[in-house]
């Protein structure tokens, strides 16, 4: 454990968020949205957590990269995020691809991502830049990783978590010596090394860099005048700061922030329907891995004044009712059973209709006697009246998306074929 230190390293820090990437294992959710825009747990947005985590950790100068569909995630942000002050030494920049180092040219992969902004970091002079992805759920305390940081004099401090190893093809994979420094790096292997008298588990990269700012900036310069680079952070900067400098692996389980109620370190890539829906309906269980309600670290978002949420009985006096739920302002529960279920914003449930397992995003309108089991349903979806879902695999698979452990997504479009 690092030791700790008078001043606050977080001050001098800014958090640099890569929100760009499409995350295409969402399917239809991401047509149309950036994963870090994804809704999740009913209120917020995926990129809430790193923002969140970003604040609550100390550290007042935000970047986001933005670059794929960003407009919902651009409008969040400035809806939500926008309350930071010059005055303040406070600054939230929103920084979407804009051709600002060359007219031909997108963001080329994470790395570009921040070497194309560097004229509008370098003048922050910030000491630290901690480089997070936007896209997964986790509590972390920066300040602990860049204090480990500054006092094992890395090049670069990596995030890092055991997960079962042949889980970890989709990660950077490190091993490293008994002091955490990395001795080898591979990004995405087919076959991933184990931990050394740990076999079954990988040390697995976040995707978390904390990077002396003035480092980084020579690194990001030298990388790209390099024509052999891909200009990402996993394929090329990191593997290059592993076989040339000093890469220290920071372990999570010392960072993470727990409420009393949860057990171990949380943290999800969210990034398939399955384990997106997992995640969700997780946070019905009476105690949940993740507790959304830690006032001491509070996760904010952008969220729309609302009258609050409404449960009554239909003409025949049947109950509006829902366990085991969570249920966002402006819905109206009337004479439905809602039972494990997630309600975000602004939806409608109409009498003698069943949700069971089921995550609904905003101003989703479920009609009478319809029935949603094991499924997620898009934001804006109006089901039609009757309609069963997630009761059926055979039918529900050739009119919704049905993942291979049976969740069904539902979209608009896909109801609007139904009638045709
Ligand atoms: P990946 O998960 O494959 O690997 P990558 O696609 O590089 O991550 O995206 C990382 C982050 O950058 C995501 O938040 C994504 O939204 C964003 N992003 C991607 N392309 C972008 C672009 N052009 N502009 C702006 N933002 C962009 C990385 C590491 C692995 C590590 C995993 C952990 O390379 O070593 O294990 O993250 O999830
Ligand atoms: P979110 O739910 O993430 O706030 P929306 O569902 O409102 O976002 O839309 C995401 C993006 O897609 C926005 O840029 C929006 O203007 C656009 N959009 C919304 N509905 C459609 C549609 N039916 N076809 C094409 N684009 C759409």
């Amino acid at each position: 454990m690092a030791e700790r230190r008078l001043q606050p390293l977080a001050r001098d820090a800014m958090a640099y968020v890569l929100a760009g990437g499409r995350g295409s294992r969402l399917k239809e959710l991401t047509d149309r949205r950036a994963k870090p825009a994804v809704y999740f747990g009913g209120k917020t947005r995926i990129i809430d957590f790193a923002l969140s985590n970003a604040l609550n950790s100390g550290i007042r100068r935000i970047g986001v990269a933005t670059q794929y569909k960003a407009h919902s995630l651009i409008r969040h942000l400035q809806r939500g995020w926008d309350f930071f002050r010059p005055e303040r030494n406070e600054s939230f920049d929103i920084l979407p691809a804009s051709q600002r180092v060359s007219e031909s040219q997108w963001y080329e992969g994470t790395a570009d991502a921040v070497f194309q902004n560097i004229d509008i970091i370098e003048p922050l002079k910030t000491e630290y830049m901690v480089i997070l992805a936007g896209d997964h759920i986790y509590k972390m305390d920066y300040e602990l990783m860049l204090q480990q940081h500054v006092n094992s004099g890395a090049d670069v401090t990596i995030g890092c978590l055991e997960v079962p190893r042949m889980e970890a093809t989709g990660f950077g994979v490190m091993h490293v010596d008994e002091k955490d420094v990395i001795i080898d790096f591979v990004e995405k292997p087919e076959n991933p090394p184990g931990i050394p008298g740990n076999e079954e588990f990988a040390l697995a990269s976040m995707g978390i860099y904390v990077f002396h700012t003035k480092f980084l900036i020579n690194l990001l310069q030298e990388d790209a005048i390099n024509p052999s680079s891909t200009h990402d952070f996993g394929k090329d900067l990191i593997p290059h700061i592993v076989k040339n400098g000093k890469a220290v692996a920071h372990r999570f389980a010392e960072s993470c922030v727990r409420a009393e109620s949860e057990k171990q370190a949380y943290w999800r890539d969210v990034g398939t329907v399955d384990a997106y829906w997992q995640a969700n309906i997780d946070l019905t269980d009476i105690v949940p891995e993740l507790d959304l309600y830690d006032g001491n670290w509070p996760i904010w978002t952008y969220s729309e004044i609302t009258p609050p949420a409404k449960f009554v009985h239909d003409v025949d006096g049947r109950r509006g009712h829902a366990i085991s739920s969570l249920i966002a302002g402006n819905c109206i529960v009337s004479g439905a059973t809602i039972n494990r279920t997630l309600l975000s914003t602004g939806c409608r449930v109409n009498s003698y209709s069943q949700l069971d397992h089921a995550v609904v995003l905003p101003e989703v309108i479920i009609n009478r006697h319809a029935r949603v089991k094991n499924a997620v349903i898009d934001r804006g979806v109006i089901i039609p009246e009757g309609l069963v879902v997630g009761e059926d695999p055979e039918l529900d698979a050739k009119r919704f998306r049905l993942t291979e452990s049976g969740i069904c997504l539902v979209t608009q479009a896909m109801i609007d074929k139904l009638g045709s």
